[in-house]
């Protein structure tokens, strides 16, 4: 465990490359109306907690809006229109939303991007991502938009091995990652959620991040 630590930005900045094609853009954007988009959603697709296909439970919440959902069960993992919770398509990916990503991936170097998928992710304290790659895209060549909002996560880039030393940055409210080209395969992780030092046991904001991942799935 010997890879780079970006640690955190110090405040909106530039565009930084984390690895070739991996691009961190801290604190891109306001994040409370993307909380207010993200109820609207879960109140239409409830989170839930997905079995993975070997019959655990992911601690991640997820749900999704779009054209296209990601979905995890014993069968696999996949692309589904409808949600099989409730029977119904997913809510449409908002507007501001759309807006949001493009902008991203042309401040990442992939303009014109038009996502049909946006997975949501709800971390409470103590969940985590293990190492993975998103794979189940048809399209390689179209990047990844990730919106992170609320308590800041530790993600990790290990790149094309996932046993190479990775590279770490605390991604906080408001921050953008970017990625796509060589790195679109890359495996990458988020680290156990950590509950914020000193953090009002019964005030305050639910103790959470979420994540929002948009991709272009067909
Ligand atoms: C997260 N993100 O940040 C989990 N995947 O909560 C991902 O797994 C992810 O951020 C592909 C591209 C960007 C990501
Ligand atoms: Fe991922």
């Amino acid at each position: 465990m010997s890879g780079f630590d970006f640690g955190v930005a110090a405040g909106p900045g530039s565009p930084r490359e984390i690895a070739p094609q991996v691009t961190w853009l801290p604190h891109f954007v306001a994040t409370a109306p993307l909380r207010d988009a993200i109820d609207r959603i879960a109140a239409a697709a409830p989170f839930r907690h997905l079995v993975v296909p070997r019959g655990g439970r992911m601690s991640v919440a997820m749900t999704n809006c779009g054209t296209w959902g990601w979905h995890s069960d014993r069968r696999g993992y996949r692309y589904v229109d409808v949600d099989p919770e409730t029977g119904r398509p997913w809510p449409a990916i908002p507007p501001a939303f759309l807006d949001l990503a493009a902008r991203a991936a042309a401040a990442g170097g992939f303009p014109g991007y038009v996502p049909d998928a946006c997975l949501v992710n709800r971390y409470a304290i103590g969940a985590q991502m293990g190492a993975h790659r998103d794979y189940d895209e048809l399209d390689m060549s179209q990047p990844i938009v990730s919106v992170s909002i609320g308590l800041p996560a530790t993600f990790l880039w290990y790149g094309a091995r996932r046993t190479d030393p990775p590279v770490s940055v605390l991604l906080e409210d408001g921050d953008v990652l970017v990625w796509g080209g060589s790195a679109r395969a890359g495996y990458h992780a988020v680290r156990k959620l950590k509950a914020p030092r000193g953090m009002a046991p019964v005030t305050g904001d639910a103790p959470l991040r979420y994540n929002l991942t948009f991709r272009r799935a067909r």
